[in-house]
């Protein structure tokens, strides 16, 4: 089963975070959900990641708020894709918006809106969806049932 790593910043980032487990609940995907921050425990993050593969991990989900390293320095040590959710821990997430979207061309960062980890839920389903069957499934139903 593939697997989703949910990351984040700080503990003060799991309510806004943890909607994305939510959603991942509802497709019954498996995931990992840590609080890592890329500035306070950096050996971490680059330990996580770079054993992230190994342990099934085809997805990163990284929400942060303020300078918003973290989706950037997780993209630096994995070539897996990664999606950033931008935090609204000051300037209404202006500053982790452009933080997380501004990344370097050949290291990117997929960023959904502020505050949407849903969002990043859903695209990082989207993407398990490529090579996953049941996943597929769930995912066109889903889709079906917002057109309904
Ligand atoms: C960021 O700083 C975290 O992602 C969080 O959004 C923000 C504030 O962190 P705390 O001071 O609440 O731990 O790195």
């Amino acid at each position: 089963m593939p697997k989703v790593a949910i990351l984040m910043g700080s503990k003060s980032d799991s309510p806004a975070m943890e909607k994305a487990a939510g959603v991942l609940d509802d497709f019954s995907i498996e995931y990992d959900l840590e609080v890592i921050s890329a500035h306070r425990t950096p050996e971490k993050m680059v330990e996580f990641v770079r054993g992230a593969a190994e342990r099934g991990v085809r997805v990163f989900i990284c929400g942060a708020g303020l300078s918003a390293a973290l989706p950037g320095a997780v993209a630096a040590h994995t070539d897996l894709p990664v999606i950033g959710v931008p935090l609204d821990a000051a300037l209404d997430g202006l500053d982790s918006l452009l933080s997380i979207a501004q990344m370097p061309p050949g290291v990117p960062v997929a960023c959904v809106g502020v505050n949407n980890a849903r969002n990043a839920a859903y695209l990082a389903i989207s993407i398990l969806a490529l090579h996953d069957e049941a996943i597929a499934e769930s995912w066109a139903a889903f889709r079906e049932q917002q057109r309904s």
